[in-house]
């Protein structure tokens, strides 16, 4: 069953609730879904709202409404009266965005259903991982506006596909396709479809919703923090974590269900 869960009303999001995961929809298809000042303090609002409430769901889906984009990128038009301050408070609005997903302490799954652009590409990489339909197309085409990729393409493309493939895609402003993407290790899968795509996200979180969703969620931490460190200090921090989880719940009901032979019932602490 559908629910509705945000009290806010959201000009440019859609967002519902089904068994036990949420689908949260950029909703703004006649301008592909470009991502201007509005629409971004919609998806902050949202992201917050989201993590101030007792989250009754266990994995988010992102998407783009419509199957022509995912998002095409950050609103060029409104981008074009901007000075400095503006500039720089548009990326600042933009990165809290980025840093809101990695921030959920859940899994989050951008379902890429064609055009990944600029910005929107750069909001695929925040979320944990990425599917996308055939035609999907990626790409930090910035430098051919005269910008560079202001929502943290320039810092976590690189992890994803190396620092030379990155460098390729950001210098030529070039797009790949949902295939490439794959080879590249943008992209997990690929899917006929959006209704295939969606489908298979879910399928993918509910698949996961069968783990210990406190395991997950300190996994998760840990990955993150992870890429800003060496990566002895990233070991320091999952040494502490991999500890402290061993006072959880969801471990002692995980390990003793394997000893006893049976299905855990895990409660998320
Ligand atoms: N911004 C604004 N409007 C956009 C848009 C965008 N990124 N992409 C598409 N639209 C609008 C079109 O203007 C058109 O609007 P109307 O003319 O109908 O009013 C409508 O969406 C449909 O698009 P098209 O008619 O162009 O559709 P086509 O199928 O012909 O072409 C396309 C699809 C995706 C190839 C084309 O729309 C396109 O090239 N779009 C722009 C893609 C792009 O360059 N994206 C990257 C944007 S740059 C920073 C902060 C942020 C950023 C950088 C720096 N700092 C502050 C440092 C981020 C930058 C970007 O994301």
């Amino acid at each position: 069953m559908e629910k509705d869960f945000m009290t806010t009303n959201f000009k440019n999001l859609n967002y519902i609730e089904q068994e036990n995961l949420g689908i949260l929809t950029i909703d703004r298809e006649k301008k592909l879904n470009a991502l201007d000042v509005e629409v971004l303090m919609e998806l902050r609002d949202f992201l917050e709202e989201l993590m101030t409430k007792k989250l009754s769901i266990k994995g988010l889906i992102f998407t783009g409404a419509g199957s022509k984009a995912f998002i095409a990128g950050a609103d060029i038009a409104s981008m074009s009266n901007m000075e400095e301050k503006d500039g720089e408070q548009f990326a600042s609005l933009g990165q809290q965005v980025t840093l809101l997903f990695e921030a959920l302490p859940i899994p989050v799954i951008a379902c890429v259903n064609g055009y990944a652009l600029g910005g929107g590409c750069e909001m695929a990489l925040a979320c944990d991982f990425i599917y996308a339909s055939e035609n999907a197309l990626f790409g930090l085409p910035e430098v051919g506006l005269g910008l560079i990729p202001g929502f943290g393409g320039t810092q976590r493309l690189e992890n994803v596909v190396g620092r030379n493939f990155a460098r390729e895609m950001i210098y030529t402003g070039r797009s790949i396709n949902a295939h490439e993407a794959r080879e590249r290790g943008l992209v997990n899968q690929v899917f006929s479809d959006k209704e295939a795509l969606i489908e298979a996200g879910k399928k993918c979180l509910k698949e996961i919703m069968q783990k210990s969703p406190h395991a997950i969620k300190v996994a998760k931490k840990v990955m993150n923090r992870g890429n800003d460190l060496t990566v002895e200090e990233g070991l320091s921090i999952e040494r502490q974590k991999f500890g402290s989880i061993f006072s959880s719940y969801d471990m002692k009901e995980g390990t003793k269900a394997f000893v006893e032979k049976r299905k855990p019932e895990f409660k998320g602490n």
